[in-house]
């Protein structure tokens, strides 16, 4: 099935009510093989907490590394019940159930009834459950998941047999670990019969304002729209739902190192005849404008050199799950850092961190989660364009936001990647015409087939690591030589997305050796030589460290206990190169 799209950020105001559901759940887990026992024998008629093995789950929170090993291998089914005490009152208006993430497929029940179902993570989804609350009285949300990855989901992955029939491995082409479950907030929200559902801004450097609102009801007669500033001065007002309109000498939402990220707020109520409240919406916005030259990207017209990461938004205990303390911890050292960006590697991020980004000023390429592309299909395509949709239309109202990355490092040599891209980057490019469209590339500019499809080209490489490790002599010249090619080849603005080296924490050598914290450092530094160069020749549009934190993967020969190319332990402690960066990126003024 689709994903069933959530658009509206959350928000609790004089009309609207949310109700959190974040606290334990019952938690079942079906044996791996079981291939849909549970559905079969309607668990989600039953009270669950009944069964021998009945457990409790925090959500949010993977379901992975809270002791049991089979649970942190578990590929299959596994279920999540409550009850709630849903009061009369409510019985006026509209009643949703909204999950912000449930990795990977959900099916949702309330009091036995199915109401939905959804496919992939990372996004928000949300069901109307009106129909099926007794009001008044005690509802139960049953939740089954699925966290199995195949060839038609992102990140496409397949599942090992073992020979042993209690056992099945999942195994991903990605390099990270699949956290599953319910990752993020799971709320109720009541909303009035007639209500807002979706939302479009766009605001430019030159102070022009374009609107929609989506409206599901009748029963409002007249519409009010009012863009205050930062003092709550009235600067616009219109009484239509879709609108255009100018605000004169915005001020601008400029990335941290450039000026302020100054925001505005539209408001939007629908009133009756008789002038009462039917629903309210206010929204945080900034007037600024994202182009693009043979060689650079310029934020209101200003050249944005891009300094910073790759990240994963995961932790310890955790998993890939939402947490205010860790992501405000590392928002924290992102500006410690002096980073003005980052990349949302490999799946859109919380909802919650999209609006510290507007915040902070912190600049973001927001990529979808299809990470590792290795097998192409219609079907895989049609998910491709589904999940591209609901990125843009969760993601577009965030003035940091300036890219969309459709994808990490598919193959794309293999001549099959062109005919899946072309759709894919026309709608994108359909959907939003104020962002320039990536694909970050493994591949090389000789053989690569994407890359001519794209406005700026982004590329992860390895030199002195996956290629020639151990010679750091080399590095310099080799990235510079391959800038230079992509750079002369495609004449677009080059950005380098990934680059770095395995450090095991507290692993020192003098000489500096591969996975100590000195030979991390010299990877880094011989880049360094070879970016500051291209930078002063105009060749250069940014630079990307693989990775801001260490973090979990599957287990492989490869990896000790996780990815190791962080600057940051996984517990966000800095190594020797966060300090490297921290110098280099606190000096990355652009000058008005
Ligand atoms: C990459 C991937 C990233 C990996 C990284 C690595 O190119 O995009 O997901 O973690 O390399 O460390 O191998």
């Amino acid at each position: 099935s689709p994903l069933s799209l959530a658009i509206l950020p959350v928000q609790e105001n004089e009309i609207r009510e949310v109700r959190q559901l974040n606290d334990l759940w019952t938690f079942v887990r079906e044996p791996s093989n079981s291939i849909g026992y549970g559905l079969k024998h309607e668990w989600f008629r039953q009270d669950i907490s009944t069964f021998h093995n009945a457990t409790v789950m925090p959500v949010p929170s993977a379901f992975n590394d809270l002791q049991d090993s089979s649970l942190r291998d578990h590929v299959g089914w596994v279920w999540y019940q409550r009850s709630e005490f849903i009061p009369s009152r409510m019985s006026k208006g509209r009643t949703y159930i909204r999950f912000d993430s449930a990795n990977y497929y959900a099916k949702v029940f309330i009091n036995t009834i199915e109401t939905g179902a959804n496919t992939g993570g990372h996004l928000p989804f949300e069901f109307d459950i009106t129909q099926h609350i007794v009001y008044g009285q005690k509802s139960t949300i049953t939740v089954a998941i699925n966290n199995t990855l195949s060839l038609t989901t992102l990140p496409q992955g397949d599942v090992k047999p073992t020979g042993y029939p209690d056992h099945i491995y999942q195994r991903g082409f990605m390099d990270f670990f699949p956290y599953s479950g319910l990752l993020r907030s799971v709320r109720l929200l009541f909303l009035p019969k007639t209500h807002i559902t979706g939302q479009s801004i766009i605001a430019d450097a030159e102070g022009s304002l374009s609107f929609t609102n989506d409206v599901i009801g009748t029963g409002f007669s007249k519409v009010e729209v009012i863009v205050t500033d930062a003092d709550g001065e009235i600067e616009y007002t219109s009484s239509a739902l879709n609108g255009t309109g100018k605000v004169a000498k915005p001020e601008l939402w400029w990335p941290r190192n450039m000026g302020k990220p100054y925001l505005y707020t539209i408001t939007v109520r629908l009133l009756s005849d008789s002038g009462s409240l039917i629903d309210v919406i206010r929204t945080k916005f900034g007037f600024r404008s994202i182009t693009w030259t043979k060689s650079e990207i310029l934020w209101n017209g200003r050249p944005f050199y891009c300094q910073g990461f790759g990240m994963h938004e995961e932790y310890d205990v955790r998993g890939r799950s939402f947490d205010s303390v860790m992501m405000t911890r590392d928002l924290n050292l992102v500006e410690w850092t002096g980073a003005n960006c980052y990349r949302t590697s490999h799946y859109p991020y919380s909802e919650e961190r999209m609006e510290e980004n507007d915040r902070r000023g912190i600049a973001v390429i927001v990529e979808t989660a299809a990470v590792a592309i290795r097998h192409y299909s219609d079907s895989i395509q049609n998910h491709h364009m589904d999940f591209i949709r609901a990125t843009i239309d969760r993601d577009r109202n965030h003035p940091s936001a300036f890219m969309w990355s459709l994808a990490n490092e598919p193959s794309s040599s293999l001549h099959e990647a062109k005919p899946y891209f072309v759709p894919l980057v026309k709608l994108a490019k359909s959907l939003d015409t104020t962002r320039p469209i990536t694909v970050v590339l493994a591949s090389g500019p000789a053989t690569d087939v994407v890359a001519d499809l794209l406005d700026v080209i982004c590329f992860n490489r390895y030199y002195g690591w996956y290629s020639n490790i151990g010679m750091l002599f080399k590095i310099e010249a080799d990235i510079y030589n391959e800038i230079s090619i992509w750079n002369k080849k495609f004449a677009r603005p080059i950005l380098i997305s990934e680059y770095g080296a395995e450090a095991i924490p507290g692993m020192h050598r003098d000489p500096p050796f591969a996975f100590t914290e000195e030979y991390q450092v010299e990877v880094l530094k011989e880049h360094h030589k070879a970016f500051d160069r291209l930078r002063n020749e105009k060749r250069l549009a940014g630079e990307m460290v693989w990775v801001f934190a260490d973090f979990m993967t599957l287990q492989d020969t490869t990896r000790v206990v996780g990815n190791h190319k962080g600057l940051f332990t996984r517990q966000r402690e800095p190594k020797m190169s966060a300090h490297l960066i921290r110098q280099r990126y606190s000096t990355n003024k652009t000058r008005h």
